[in-house]
């Protein structure tokens, strides 16, 4: 179907998608209080026009009848459409009294994916979390990148030091567990990755990739080798080995910055796992881990990238720290067409404060009440949140406040956690679905429409291909007596911070909002005079929350105007001045200057990892089991929230399990039979089934399914997503079975038992 064509009144704006990683700049056609057309901006500075089908489906998801426009209250056991004063209301009565009775701890956040792509969510449930002073924060980082941010952390000293591959330079590009084509990349934004490949090709560049499938992205790669899920560990290792025993291991620049004894520490560890004592549990025949360490160490411009098939697992953390190890090892760290450290233009920890050294990161500050798992970056496991509602106690949580977060379907054995919400004294979503998990609540408070919000990401730049600065003003106004959710979580956070009228009407939130930030000032430029800070307010001026605090961060980031003190420098209304964004240049050298690790230098091998040599030993003895499932992602689709969309949701059955032909025949399976997945162990019991798709992409052994799938359950209104509700995955795994470091679920190569459904 051929978009309308505009007629004279239309206007085009353009706009960042706020759904994937990789942030690309779209261009909308606009009449009236329409949307007629979505497509890729041509002029942005950083995606140059690229799009996925995901962009149009923008259009469906602000004309969703199901997305909430008002809240939702429970009466008579029943969610029904309420006025924001009566939810607030609700709210304001129930809330304080069960803080009183069960301390802080009794009330738990979950926090879910959207967040992080929202600049209202991002910026104003820090405050929220920090006002509640609660122990009991879980979020989907434990079902994704903790690993890697804990790795950075350690090795870098910041949660976002990632170092991303200089793909436009590079040409030897090995992924490890990542698929960017169905993606779009993840922990490194890289918009048109294939068009990026298809540069390096041109540069006679090659991509390898490394997968338990032959996926997307290995159809455009020059090689594809299977690797047993759960083995990376194993074939990193090997690489390790290869790269000492063979005298390849020349950390170049970045030597000079490793800790003292550092790389011979690792050199101990990697000495017990060489490429043929491990070939048989990685999957990868020894021959060949040697081959991919040598031509990476001879490579001149070469990058390792891995992502979520190898963060999912028993060993995420290390995986990060040996994947980084290679990197350094080779020579490719911090070097152009290597894997260097973007500097973004606002919000990145490590591009202000002092250069070179900091704080570090370490965890377990305190631990989970039930399991005991230590707080990373001030969160517990997302695996660990059914046990602290269930367990009767000092600190059992009574109270939950879901923020964009579904884990009745995006984490392990969501059935448990969906039963211990029914057993909750007060559950309040802010959401924008009665989706799988918010049918729990006794309140939703929906945000708006992406189109009515203004957009700039928070985190992405600091993970991107190439610095940039892009900020998206709000298409359209909200509708009269909506509130934009930087409001709704400051006033939740004014609440929860001791102002009991905080959700009154009356309640004076741009004088709360004001002193926030004068608090935030006072503490970050302590020591700077008053009068100095009273003019940094000043020059901020009246503008909405969000967009002052961006301003304050863009003017006193690596680029900013300093207030004046640096001309040409970076403000607010600058980067929104400037449509398609600005482009801040290639990625550039940043050691020492990155560091924020106590000793100023590169821990790569940092103490916290003394228990995994003999954690490898006893992996490396277990039995590899006859048959697990990983996950898998499809571009039409997101996680568990845009099913409900028509431009998606359209077209072949996307929630099957891909398995083997000699797997599937085995069991006496043909193309179009379901298959019944059964859990084992402590999974037992739980199954699911779909439909089975036969296909040689697959490593014998191994059967691969979407997660996010499962929108069959009562009282969820998703009318369009119930239509083919697909099947969860996340009930075979188990809410136990976690990366002990990182506190990260492991939701990959876990065993399960298929037979013929029927
Ligand atoms: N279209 C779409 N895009 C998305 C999302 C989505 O749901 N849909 N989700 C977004 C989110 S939240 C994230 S975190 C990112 C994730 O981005 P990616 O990390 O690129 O995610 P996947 O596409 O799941 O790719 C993971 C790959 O790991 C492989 N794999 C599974 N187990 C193992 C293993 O044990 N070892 C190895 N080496 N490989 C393994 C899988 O076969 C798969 O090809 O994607 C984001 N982008
Ligand atoms: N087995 C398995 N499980 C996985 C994964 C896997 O690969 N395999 N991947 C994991 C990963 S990487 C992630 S990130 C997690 C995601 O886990 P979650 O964050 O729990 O799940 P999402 O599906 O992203 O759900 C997003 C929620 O936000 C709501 N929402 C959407 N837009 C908005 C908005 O603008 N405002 C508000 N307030 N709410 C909004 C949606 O309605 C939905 O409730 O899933 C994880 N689960
Ligand atoms: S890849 Fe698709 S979903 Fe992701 S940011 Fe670009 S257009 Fe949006
Ligand atoms: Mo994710």
């Amino acid at each position: 179907m051929s978009p309308p064509t505009p007629n004279a009144a239309a206007r085009t704006v353009t706009r960042i998608c706020p759904l994937c990683e990789a942030c690309c700049g779209l261009s909308l056609t606009v009449e009236g209080d329409q949307v007629t057309a979505i497509r890729g901006d041509a002029g942005d500075v950083f995606s140059h026009g690229y799009i996925c089908p995901k962009a149009v489906a923008l259009k469906d998801l602000h004309d969703d009848p199901d997305r909430l426009r008002q809240p939702m209250v429970r009466r008579d056991g029943r969610l029904q459409p309420a006025s924001w004063e009566e939810a607030f209301a609700v709210i304001a009565e129930r809330l304080p009294p069960l803080l009183q009775a069960g301390g802080r701890d009794a009330l738990a956040f979950a926090l879910g994916n959207p967040i992080v792509h929202r600049l209202g969510l991002g910026l104003y449930v820090q405050r929220l979390v920090r006002a509640a002073r609660s122990k009991n924060v879980f979020t989907a980082s434990t079902l994704d990148q903790m690993p890697r941010q804990l790795a950075s952390g350690w090795l870098y000293g910041g949660g976002l030091s990632v170092p991303v591959p200089d793909i436009d330079r590079c040409d030897l590009l090995v992924v490890l567990g990542a698929n960017p084509v169905a993606s779009n990349g993840s922990m490194w934004t890289v918009p048109d990755f294939r068009g990026r490949v298809r540069a390096m090709h041109g540069r006679g560049g090659r991509l390898v990739v490394l997968d338990p499938r032959r996926t997307e992205t290995a159809a455009l790669a020059d090689e594809h080798h299977f690797v047993r899920p759960g083995g990376d560990a194993f074939l990193l290792l090997g690489m390790l080995h290869t790269l000492f025993d063979e005298g390849l291991a020349h950390p170049g620049r970045a030597g000079e910055w490793l800790a003292d004894g550092a790389q011979a520490a690792l050199a101990d560890v990697v000495r017990a796992f060489p490429p043929e004592r491990v070939a048989a549990r990685c999957g990868v025949p020894a021959e060949l881990q040697r081959a991919l360490a040598r031509r990476l160490a001879a490579t001149p411009r070469a990058a390792l990238y891995t992502r979520i098939g190898s963060c999912t697992q028993p060993f995420g953390t290390l995986n990060a720290v040996l994947v980084d190890a290679i990197n350094v090892l080779t020579g490719h760290l911090d070097e152009p067409g290597g894997v260097m450290f973007p500097k973004a233009a606002a919000f990145a920890a490590n591009a202000t404060g002092r250069p070179g050294v900091g704080r570090g990161v370490s965890t377990g500050r305190h631990h989970s009440r039930v399991a005991r798992a230590p707080e990373v970056f001030g969160e517990f496991p997302m695996g660990c949140l059914a046990e602290e509602i269930e367990t009767a106690g000092p600190g059992q949580v009574r109270a939950l406040l879901t923020v964009a977060c579904n884990p009745v379907l995006s984490a392990p054995n969501g059935g448990r956690i969906a039963a211990a919400l029914g057993t909750l004294d007060f559950m309040l979503s802010v959401d924008i679905y009665v989706n799988e998990t918010t049918r729990h609540a006794d309140v939703i408070l929906p945000g708006l429409s992406s189109f009515e919000e203004p957009h700039f990401d928070l985190s992405f730049p600091q993970l991107s291909c190439r610095n940039h600065a892009r900020f998206s003003a709000a298409v359209f106004a909200p509708p009269a007596g909506a509130l934009p959710e930087w409001q709704v979580l400051a006033r939740l956070a004014a609440l929860l911070g001791g102002q009991a009228d905080a959700l009154n009407p009356a309640f004076d939130l741009p004088a709360y909002d004001a002193q926030c930030l004068a608090d935030d000032l006072r503490r970050l430029g302590a020591g700077a005079a008053p009068e100095a800070q009273a003019a940094v307010l000043a020059a901020l001026g009246e503008q909405p929350g969000p967009e002052r605090l961006l301003d304050l961060a863009l003017r006193t980031g690596p680029y900013g105007d300093h207030f004046g003190m640096r001309a040409g420098g970076l403000t607010l209304a600058r980067v929104s001045a400037a449509a398609g964004g600005i482009d801040l240049g290639p990625l550039e050298p940043r050691l020492p200057e990155v560091l924020r690790t106590p000793s100023g230098r590169i821990e790569l091998w940092p103490e916290t990892l003394a228990g995994e040599p003999a954690r490898l030993e006893a992996a490396l003895a277990a039995p590899v089991p006859p048959l697990v499932v990983i996950g898998r992602r499809d571009v039409r689709s997101n996680n568990s929230w845009m099913h409900n969309l028509p431009t998606l949701a359209k077209g072949p059955e996307r929630c099957t399990a891909l398995m083997h032909p000699a797997d599937a025949a085995h069991l006496g399976l043909a193309a179009g039979d379901r298959v019944r997945l059964e859990g084992l162990g402590p999974a037992q019991g739980r199954a699911i089934e779909l439909p089975v798709v036969p296909s040689d992409e697959m490593m014998p052994g191994v059967v691969s399914v979407p997660h996010g799938w499962g929108h069959d359950l009562p009282g969820a209104r998703l009318a369009v997503a119930a239509q083919r509700p697909g099947a969860n995955l996340n009930a075979l795994l188990d809410d136990a079975d976690r990366d002990p470091l990182s506190g990260t679920s492991v939701l990959s190569g876990v065993p399960v038992r298929a037979l013929k459904a029927g």
